[in-house]
């Protein structure tokens, strides 16, 4: 098994980040490839994951049928994943860019009273604030940080309180003024919702555009859920989703 991965590893890359895929295929770097060209090749693939990339599996890549039969699917099952009609190469071996990250004290009183003011206006009155992460980062390297801030009640919160939340947010500059994005907010926690987590991990130019993605992962007591962001511009767009809960 070990042989047959270093076998593949050897030859190529694929990478589509808006289907979280990343594998090997033959090609130059970073260009929209016609799929069909790559038709009956055994490839390896990775998931964006939480801390990066996955564990590699190996699928062969099928035309597809029906409406889509210029599509081509990693497998031949019905839970095959569609790589649409082009997908990202790039050479083999080579690690995706990874940005500088800059970790911000979460004990900073602005930044606190950041999230404080911001929970207040989900209708907690008087929110209790622990930040669990506080990153500045250039995502879409115009120059200008943004920041994440990962943040909850507190570490130990209980599905009894309607206090508790959980909350992930962005920070971007657009021309003059700030802008927050809310990744996700969680509160009023019950049985089978919450308590929540948020971790912001995994940053990479997974598909070689020259911008980073990046994986924001909740966690709760019956799953995780991992979405993988990019931002221009101030503008957030989810390019996938993979995992369970809520
Ligand atoms: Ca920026
Ligand atoms: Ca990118």
């Amino acid at each position: 098994m070990i042989a047959a991965l270093i076998v593949l590893m050897a030859q190529t890359s694929i990478v589509s980040v808006n289907r979280l895929i990343v594998g090997e295929c033959a090609g130059k770097v970073w260009t929209d490839k016609p799929g069909r060209r790559h038709l009956g090749k055994e490839l390896e693939w990775r998931q964006v994951l939480a801390n990066g990339l996955g564990t590699p599996e190996t699928f062969k890549l099928v035309q597809g049928g029906g409406s889509f039969p210029d599509h081509v699917y990693l497998g031949e099952n019905v839970t095959d994943i569609d790589l649409g009609p082009t997908f990202r190469v790039r050479v083999a071996g080579s690690k995706p860019k990874t940005p500088k990250l800059v970790a911000l004290n979460p004990r900073d009183r602005a930044l606190l009273d950041f999230v404080r003011f911001y929970v207040r206006s989900k209708g907690i009155t008087n929110p209790k604030v622990v930040i669990d992460q506080a990153l500045a980062v250039d995502l879409d390297r115009d120059g200008m940080k943004e920041v994440l801030i990962s943040a909850r009640s507190r570490t130990n919160p209980t599905i009894e309180s309607k206090d508790d939340y959980c909350v992930a947010l962005l920070r971007a500059r657009v021309g003059q003024a700030m802008k927050t994005i809310e990744l996700g907010y969680y509160s009023n926690y019950r049985q089978q919702y919450g308590p929540f987590e948020s971790e912001f991990v995994g940053f990479a130019d997974y598909d070689g555009d020259g911008t980073f993605e990046f994986v924001h992962a909740v966690k709760d007591p019956w799953g995780e859920l991992y979405g993988v962001y990019r931002v221009r511009r101030g503008r957030l767009v989810k390019l996938s989703e993979v995992g369970e809960g809520d």
